[in-house]
C-alpha cells in the first residue's frame, strides 16, 4: 500500500467516524417557544417540539441562563381543576414526536427568571437526554394566550435597560 492510498484510507475512516457521530444525535429539537411574561411573574413556561429518531430515550433535565432552574412539568385537568406537577423525567419513546403546547400536557417551567421575557427575545436552552446527551436549542419568546383567564391579554409597556 503506498502512502497516498494509506492517507486516503485514513480520510475515509475519519469521514465515516464523523457520519457515525452525527447519527448519534437521535433526538431532533424543532421549534422552542416561551411565553412572554406579564409584569413581574417570577416564572415562565417554554414549549419544545421533539422528535426521537432513535431508540427509547427520556428528557432528564434542562437548564438555561435565563432562569435559576428549569423544571419539567406536566399539566392535566382533574375535574375542573388544572393541576401542574414536576416530573423526574419525560419519556420519549422510539420514534415518538412530542409537541409541547400551552394549556395541557408537558412543558418546561423556567423557575426564577433573571428578567421578564418579552416577545422577540431569544435565549439558549440546554436539554439533557438519557441517551442523546446534551442538546442546545434557542428559545424564542412570543406572546401566547394564558391557559386560564385573568389579565393574560393585557400588554405592559417595558422600558429597555440594555
Ligand atoms: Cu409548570
Amino acid at each position: 500500500m503506498n502512502l497516498s492510498l494509506l492517507r486516503r484510507c485514513a480520510l475515509v475512516l475519519l469521514l465515516a467516524a464523523g457520519t457515525l457521530h452525527a447519527q448519534d444525535k437521535t433526538v431532533v429539537i424543532g421549534k422552542v417557544v416561551a411565553r412572554a411574561t406579564v409584569g413581574k411573574m417570577p416564572n415562565g413556561a417554554a414549549f419544545v417540539q421533539l422528535e426521537n429518531r432513535g431508540g427509547d430515550d427520556a428528557l432528564l433535565s434542562a437548564s438555561s441562563p435565563a432562569a435559576n432552574k428549569v423544571e419539567i412539568h406536566t399539566m392535566s385537568m382533574e375535574g375542573d381543576v388544572m393541576k401542574m406537577r414536576a416530573l423526574d423525567q419525560l419519556e420519549l419513546k422510539a420514534g415518538q414526536k412530542l409537541e409541547m403546547k400551552p394549556g395541557n400536557g408537558p412543558h418546561l417551567m423556567l423557575m426564577g427568571l433573571k428578567k421578564p421575557l418579552a416577545a422577540g427575545d431569544k435565549f439558549p436552552l440546554t436539554l439533557n437526554f438519557r441517551k442523546a446527551g446534551k442538546l442546545e436549542a434557542t428559545v424564542e419568546v412570543a406572546d401566547m394566550a394564558m391557559p386560564q383567564k385573568g389579565g393574560g391579554d393585557s400588554h405592559e409597556h417595558h422600558h429597555h435597560h440594555d
